[in-house]
């Protein structure tokens, strides 16, 4: 199955139909995998081998304003209308041939209602994105929730969610605040993958981000994937694992047991990174100070400090404790920017 039949069958009639207004804009928030989505099962729609878990960052994430407009561009071969998208990230327009703007143009192929059209994008995150925060899951998710609005599909939580996966994976758990699920599915065409969100809230969890290098990645996640699932004699265990965890993650949340709730989100994140060490050509995000840090958090819990960390693809950690704790954790990583996911 393709994406275009994907949409086509979430759209029906409205296929491919011109816009109800003129403009839309919309706000997705980024969020931090606590169970990690590492693997897909379908390439093409980003259907995960695993279900995963995460928290959104509340006002931290994306916005996008969209407009439809006809391309004034004379081309004689269709295709070449596609590359006329206008799109302005962090108020700097991309070059048509820039690889954000090709991921974007691409997915708005699916749904350009004739091949003339174009869309005219600025997007904009509050979050640095060399943060190392997945805002290609923000960015996805804004954009969905955005074109819905801009085509008055009205469609429901659930098939946005769906859309969004198409993008990028982890845009699907994007549409929501606080802790949110992202079904692996077993259908085919991806329908029973999509995200949800947990009712708990829980005030007092904070995030910091510890930036530890603004280096672009030397792998993609979407390649480092692959990899890892093709070679990593680690990977199965990974996937045994890993219910196992959101099982024990969700009751932890319910019962606001923040140790249980560190411990699996850390050994989570060290399984994810450990099919990658073990994986062929190896994949290795973290740098020294990437050690360096993990080693200063682990001291800090032995002296009885409640302090557990995440780490995505890439170099830099995400930090969890409580808010009593967030004067001791400035003090200790006096440039960590510290976020309140429900506040
Ligand atoms: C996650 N990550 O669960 C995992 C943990 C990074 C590490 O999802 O290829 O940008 O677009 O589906 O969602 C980052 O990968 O990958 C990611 P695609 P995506 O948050």
């Amino acid at each position: 199955m393709h994406k275009n039949d994907v949409v086509k069958k979430i759209l029906g009639n409205r296929y491919r139909k011109m816009p109800k207004k003129q403009s839309a804009k919309a706000f997705a928030p980024a969020n931090i995998a606590l169970c990690k989505y590492w693997g897909k099962r379908n390439l093409e729609l980003n259907l995960p081998t695993t279900s995963s878990l995460s928290i959104s960052l509340g006002d931290k994430g994306t916005t996008t304003k969209i407009q439809l407009l006809v391309s004034d561009t004379p081309v004689s071969d269709t295709k070449s209308y596609i590359n006329h998208d206008q799109i302005t990230f962090n108020q700097r327009l991309l070059a048509s041939a820039d690889p954000v703007a090709q991921r974007m143009s691409q997915f708005l192929d699916l749904f350009r209602p004739q091949p003339n059209f174009v869309f005219k994008i600025e997007t904009r995150n509050n979050i640095p994105t060399s943060a190392g925060l997945a805002t290609s899951a923000s960015g996805f998710a804004a954009l969905v929730l955005a074109l819905d609005q801009l085509f008055d599909w009205q469609l429901g939580k659930k098939h946005l969610s769906i859309l969004a996966r198409l993008g990028s994976g982890s845009a699907a758990r994007s549409l929501w605040n606080g802790f949110v699920k992202w079904y692996r599915g077993s259908r085919k065409d991806g329908f029973d993958s999509f995200a949800e969100p947990l009712a708990d809230i829980w005030p007092e969890l904070r995030v910091g981000l510890l930036i530890l290098s603004d280096q672009e990645k030397m792998i993609s996640s979407g390649q480092a994937m692959q990899q890892t699932v093709q070679t990593s004699p680690f990977y199965d265990a990974f996937l045994k694992q890993s219910p196992k965890d959101i099982k024990i993650l969700e009751k932890a949340i319910a019962q606001k047991d923040f140790h249980t709730f560190g411990k699996v989100t850390e050994t989570n994140a060290l399984a994810m990174h450990a099919t990658m060490l073990t994986a062929w050509p190896p994949i290795c995000y973290a740098i020294p100070r990437t050690i360096e840090m993990m080693h200063c958090i682990w001291e800090e819990r032995k002296q009885g400090f409640a302090l557990y960390f995440t780490q995505d693809a890439g170099p830099n950690l995400k930090l969890l404790f409580l808010q009593p704790d967030a004067p001791i954790i400035k003090k200790l990583f006096p440039q960590i920017e510290i976020i309140a996911p429900f506040s």
